[in-house]
C-alpha cells in the first residue's frame, strides 16, 4: 500500500505531466528566474573505493539547464568535480533565486558538505536530483528544501514557476518524459572552453574535439549488478536518429565538432535507431569519430561494417563474465557463442573494443572467475579493465547482499562493502592504487572503533584525503584499463 504522500505525490506529477510538454514560458509568471545548477566536488584521493572516470560535462545539468533557459530561466553550471569553485563567490557574482545540486552515490559526502556551504552563503531554495536522490532520497538532508527522482527538466520548470510540489517528488514511477525529441540538447556554450576531456583517448583516436552526447534514457535489460533500471524504471526512451545527427551537425558548425562519445546506459539498445544513426553520417558524409557505450550482441556483420563505416572508432562493452553460468546469475542475456561471434566480426573489421569486467558478483565462484580471465585471452579486447564489484544502491545484486546479510560496512550513502569486495579488490587492482589506500584506512577504523562509536557516525565517518606528494599511489583520475591486444 502506497502512504497518502506518496500518492498525493503521484497525482501532483501525473497532474503536471498530463498538461504536456508546452509549458507556459512568460517570464511574468516565474517565480525563479535565476538558477545555478551545481556538482560536488570530486572526492579526494584514497577517499572512495571507486575510480573516477574521466572528466566529461554533467550533460543532466546540461539538459536541465538549456530546458529552462527556453523557459525564460537563466542558469549557471557551476560545475565543482571538474574544478572546485569559490562558491561564495560564484553565489555573489550570480545571485542564484534557486539551486539545483546533481548528486550520485559515489560523490555523497562532497555533496553533503556542498549542501551545508550553500545552506550558509544564500537562502534560495536547494534542490537535489541524480542518482543519489533518486535511489536513496531518505539520505537527503533535511535541510535539501525538494528531492527530485527521476528527469529533472519539467519538474525544475514547475519549480521555477511556483508550482507547489511535495518535498520529495517522484517522477522516476509516475511520469517518464515520453517523447525526447520534445527536449532541447544540452546548450554547449555552457561547456566549451572549459577543462573537459574533449578527446575519445580511451580508443586511441586523435580526434579533437570530440563531444559527449546522451541520447536514450535507461536500458531495457536487467543485468543484477547495475542500479539503472533503479535510477529510471526500466523504460527505454530515446531521441530520433534524425535529432540525433541534426545536433552532431550543429555541433560541427558550431565548434568544428571531429567526434561524438555516445555516453549514455545503452546507445546501442535499439539496433534500428542504430543504423539510422549511420546510415545518416554516411549520408550526409559527417566525417567525424565516434564510439559509444554497447552489448556484445550485435552479430549483424552487416551492421557492424556500416557503424564502422560511419566513423565508429571504439565500442565500450560491460561483457562481465567468461562462463554462461555466470553470465546467466547476472542475467546478462547474452551468451558466449554470441560474444564469440561479436569480437570474431569486431578483429575482422578492426573495431577497436574496451571491455569491462565486473567480477565477484554474489554467487560467483572462483571457477567462473578463473574462465572469465581465460575468455578475456581468448576474445582478444583492445583493452580491457577488471573491477571488483561494490554494491550501488540499489540493483538486485545489492538487495541479495543486503538480504543476506553479507557485508562488512554499509556506509551513510548506503554504499555496501561485501566481504567478497574487500578480498576481490586486492586481487585486482594494483597495490598502489588509491583505491586499495581507502579500503585498508577504511578496514583499520571499522576495527578500532566498532562498539565505540554508533552505528551512525560509523556510517557516516569521513576519511581525510591522502597527501599524494608522499606517495606512490596512482591517480584514480585517468582511466587505469590494461591493453589486451592491437585491434587496429
Ligand atoms: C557520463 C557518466 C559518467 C561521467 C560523468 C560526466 C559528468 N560530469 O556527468 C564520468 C565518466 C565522470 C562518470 C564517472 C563515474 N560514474 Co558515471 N555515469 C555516467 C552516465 C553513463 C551518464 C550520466 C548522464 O549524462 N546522464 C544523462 C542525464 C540526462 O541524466 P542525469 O545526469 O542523471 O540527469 C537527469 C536526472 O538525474 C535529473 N537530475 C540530475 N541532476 C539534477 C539536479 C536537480 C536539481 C534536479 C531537479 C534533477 C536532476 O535530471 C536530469 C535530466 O533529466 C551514468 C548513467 C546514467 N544513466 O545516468 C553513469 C552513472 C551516473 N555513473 C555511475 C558511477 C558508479 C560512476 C563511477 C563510480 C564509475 C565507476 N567506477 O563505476 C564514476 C564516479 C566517480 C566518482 N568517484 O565520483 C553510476 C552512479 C550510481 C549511483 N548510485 O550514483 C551511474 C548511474 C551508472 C550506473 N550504471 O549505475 N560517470
Ligand atoms: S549493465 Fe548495461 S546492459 Fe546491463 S542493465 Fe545496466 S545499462 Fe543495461
Amino acid at each position: 500500500m502506497k502512504s497518502t504522500s506518496a500518492q498525493r505525490t503521484e497525482k501532483a506529477i501525473a497532474k503536471l505531466h498530463s498538461q504536456g510538454p508546452m509549458l507556459n514560458t512568460k517570464t511574468g509568471d516565474l517565480k525563479y528566474r535565476r538558477v545555478m545548477l551545481t556538482t560536488a566536488k570530486r572526492p579526494g584521493p584514497g577517499t572512495t573505493a571507486l575510480h573516477y572516470g574521466d572528466l566529461r560535462p554533467p550533460l543532466g545539468l546540461g539538459y536541465i539547464s538549456t530546458f529552462l533557459e527556453q523557459n525564460g530561466v537563466e542558469t549557471t553550471i557551476v560545475d565543482n568535480y571538474l574544478d572546485p569553485q569559490d562558491m561564495a563567490k560564484e553565489i555573489d557574482d550570480f545571485k542564484p533565486d534557486f539551486v539545483g545540486m546533481y548528486i550520485h552515490s559515489p560523490g555523497y559526502y562532497e555533496a553533503l558538505s556542498l549542501i551545508d556551504e550553500i545552506k550558509n552563503l544564500t537562502g534560495a531554495p536547494l534542490a537535489a536530483g541524480g542518482p543519489q536522490a533518486s535511489l536513496m532520497p531518505e539520505t537527503i538532508p533535511e535541510k535539501v528544501d525538494f528531492v527530485v527522482q527521476g528527469e529533472g527538466e519539467y519538474v525544475m520548470a514547475e519549480l521555477c514557476r511556483g508550482t507547489k510540489l511535495p518535498r520529495q517528488i517522484d517522477n522516476a514511477v509516475t511520469g517518464r518524459i515520453k517523447n525526447l525529441d520534445e527536449l532541447p540538447f544540452p546548450d554547449y556554450d555552457k561547456f566549451w572552453g572549459k577543462d573537459y576531456n574533449w578527446k575519445l583517448d580511451l580508443y586511441d583516436v586523435d580526434a579533437y574535439p570530440v563531444f559527449t552526447m546522451h541520447t536514450s534514457r535507461s536500458c531495457p535489460y536487467r543485468c543484477t549488478f547495475c542500479g539503472v533500471a533503479s535510477i529510471w524504471s526500466r523504460r527505454y526512451t530515446k531521441f530520433s536518429a534524425e535529432g540525433i545527427v541534426d545536433e552532431i551537425g550543429r555541433l560541427i558548425e558550431k565548434y568544428g565538432c571531429k567526434g561524438i562519445y555516445f555516453r549514455e546506459d545503452l546507445f546501442t539498445a535499439n539496433h534500428k535507431r542504430l543504423e539510422e544513426v549511420c546510415d545518416l553520417l554516411i549520408r550526409r558524409n559527417y566525417n567525424i569519430a565516434w564510439a559509444c557505450e554497447a552489448r556484445a550482441d550485435i552479430t549483424d556483420r552487416n551492421l557492424l561494417e556500416k557503424m564502422r563505416k560511419s566513423g565508429c572508432t571504439g565500442l565500450y562493452l560491460g561483457v562481465e563474465a567468461g562462463s554462461d553460468s555466470a553470465l546467466s546469475r547476472k542475467k546478462k542475456d547474452l551468451d558466449l557463442d554470441t560474444i564469440r561471434t561479436f569480437f570474431k566480426h569486431a578483429h575482422d573489421i578492426k573495431l577497436p573494443t574496451y571491455t569491462t569486467f565486473c567480477m565477484g558478483t554474489p554467487g560467483e565462484t572462483d571457477e567462473e572467475i578463473a574462465f572469465t580471465n581465460a575468455f578475456i585471452d581468448e576474445i582478444k579486447p583492445t583493452a580491457c579493465d577488471r573491477f571488483a564489484y561494490l554494491g550501488l544502491p540499489k540493483s538486485e545484486d545489492y538487495e541479495t547482499l543486503l538480504r543476506t546479510n553479507d557485508y562488512y560496512h554499509i556506509d551513510a550513502a548506503g554504499i555496501v562493502y561485501s566481504e567478497r569486495f574487500y578480498q576481490m579488490a586486492h586481487d585486482l587492482y594494483d597495490p598502489d592504487d588509491q583505491r586499495l589506500y581507502f579500503l585498508k584506512q577504511q578496514k583499520q577504523f571499522l576495527a578500532e572503533n566498532r562498539g565505540k562509536l554508533s552505528p551512525e557516525d560509523l556510517a557516516s565517518y569521513r576519511f581525510p584525503a591522502m597527501d599524494l606528494s608522499k606517495t606512490n599511489v596512482r591517480s584514480t583520475v585517468e582511466n587505469e584499463f590494461s591493453i589486451v591486444s592491437g585491434t587496429n
